[in-house]
């Protein structure tokens, strides 16, 4: 049977990290096979593209950026992704297309028809089976990040930046309701961490349900 796929989901700061250490313990717990990954990046190659588009040391065009977050999808998804779920493994993802219509669409205004045109041809076929979106306020999120040293060229990114994609993902998440849960980022971890081990839970035992 082939395994399910967890996408977080959130701006800068609001705990994806954090968070995902957190439920793929509570997977392992259950007995399941685990990968870990991130976008950009997840394979070696996936990951030399992250470096360069998040600390590219030139202009980088709009146009650029979101056909360099596909190009670095494509292959997560050929090399790490499609095989890890038809494996039967549980693929925990820190971020997927969601936060291409969410930063490159909501922050940066690139058309959505043309982000889902990228999207059906790089993984019509690998769709998230949940998609956590932690929300907070930007002011929460981007002082629980401030300090940590040196900026890449999102988090370089205005105020008002910030409160395009926090609104994208709400909006992302209202039009979706059967793959999105929104959980409050704003309260406390422990809160944090009970709110997502409801949801996975519940997933695992759909899944079981599903399995023959
Ligand atoms: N990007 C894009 O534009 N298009 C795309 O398609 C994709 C990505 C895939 C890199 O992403 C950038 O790529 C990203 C969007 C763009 N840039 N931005 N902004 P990333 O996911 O690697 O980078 P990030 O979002 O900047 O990660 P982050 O700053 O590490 O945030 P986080 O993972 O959500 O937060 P965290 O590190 O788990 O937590 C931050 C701190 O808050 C930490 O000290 C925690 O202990 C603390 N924390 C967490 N939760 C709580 C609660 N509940 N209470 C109190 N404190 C907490």
């Amino acid at each position: 049977m082939p395994g399910c796929f967890i996408t977080l989901e959130g701006i800068e700061g609001v705990g994806k990290s954090t968070n995902l250490a957190a439920m793929a313990e509570q997977l392992r717990r259950a007995n399941l096979s685990v990968v870990v990954t991130r976008e950009p990046g997840g394979t070696p190659l996936a990951e030399e593209l992250r470096r360069v588009v998040l600390h590219a040391g030139e202009p980088l065009s709009e146009t650029a950026e979101l056909l360099l977050m596909f190009a670095a999808r494509s292959i997560h998804v050929e090399q790490l992704i499609r095989p890890a779920l038809a494996r039967g493994d549980w693929v925990l993802c820190d971020r997927f297309t969601d936060a291409t219509r969410a930063y490159q669409g909501g922050g940066r205004g690139q058309a959505a028809a043309r982000i889902e045109t990228l999207a059906e041809w790089v993984h019509d076929d690998v769709q998230p089976d949940l998609t956590v979106l932690l929300d907070a306020p930007v002011e929460v999120a981007l002082a629980r990040t401030r300090g940590r040293g040196s900026e890449d060229r999102f988090e370089r990114e205005t105020h008002a930046f910030f409160e395009r994609v926090r609104a994208s993902y709400l909006a992302q998440a209202r039009r979706e309701p059967g793959r999105f849960v929104v959980v409050d980022a704003t309260a406390s971890l422990e809160e944090v961490q009970k709110q997502l081990a409801i949801h996975v839970e519940k997933l695992i035992l759909n899944h079981m349900n599903k399995s023959p």
